[in-house]
């Protein structure tokens, strides 16, 4: 039997995040955890994952189709229960078979000309997420890149507006305590991680303990 160098056995206490995800950041806001990872939301341990819906939450590609197939048909049996939900807003269900507890569903706007009111509406989407989540005291948020996908929203401004409003958020609400950003390949990875580290260079980040 050959015995492993002592080193070896030794695993360091893994970042749940880290696990799937093959690059990860992550920074402190007030008393909160908030984490990049490249991956696929459907296999978050998050208590709740966020999916990019559109307002008949009656499922369709991207992220949608991802969550409804890997969480099974009693998602969809409780978004037709709820009958819909408007642009820029948030409604919750269980997460069937999925990992996650919870499937928040939220919808972003399809982009146009970015003067259509279209960042507020992405930001409204992640703040009703949040809302929904301290609603249920859940502690643990992943979400996509809402919008950037079918949806068009150019992926370097929806960052900015996903990163502020989630930052905006955690400032005042200590009771979530780790939101991930869960971005799917190199490029989008690469898009927040600068949007987020040019937050943390320019002093925008109020970086505390977390709980
Ligand atoms: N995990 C994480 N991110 C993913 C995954 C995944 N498994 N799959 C795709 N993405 P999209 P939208 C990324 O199109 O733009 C649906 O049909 C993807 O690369 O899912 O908000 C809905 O029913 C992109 O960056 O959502 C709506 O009709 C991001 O997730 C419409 O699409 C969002 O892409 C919503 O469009």
């Amino acid at each position: 039997m050959r015995f492993l160098p002592l080193r070896a056995k030794i695993r360091p206490v893994a970042d749940p995040a880290r696990e799937e995800g093959n690059r990860f950041m992550k920074v402190t806001i007030n008393r909160s955890v908030l984490e990049l990872v490249e991956g696929d939301i459907t296999l978050q341990d998050t208590e709740a994952i966020v999916n990019a819906a559109n307002p008949s939450l009656l499922g369709g590609g991207g992220v949608d189709g991802a969550i409804h197939r890997a969480g099974g048909p009693q998602i969809l049996e409780e978004c037709k229960a709820i009958g819909g939900c408007p642009t820029g807003e948030a409604r919750i269900t269980s997460g069937g078979r999925l990992k996650a507890r919870y499937v928040i569903h939220a919808v972003g706007p399809v982009y146009k000309d970015g003067r259509q009111r279209e960042p507020e509406w992405l930001a409204g989407a992640y703040w009703s997420s949040l809302e929904l989540a301290s609603l249920n005291k859940i502690k643990s948020v992943a979400f996509p890149a809402i919008s950037t996908g079918v949806y068009g929203y150019p992926m370097e401004a929806a960052a900015e507006v996903a990163l502020t409003t989630v930052r905006r958020y955690l400032e005042g609400h200590p009771e979530i305590q780790r939101v991930r950003f869960v971005l799917f390949g190199t490029m989008a990875y690469e898009v927040y991680e600068r949007a987020l580290r040019a937050m943390k260079e320019e002093g925008r980040l109020k970086e505390g303990r977390p709980m």
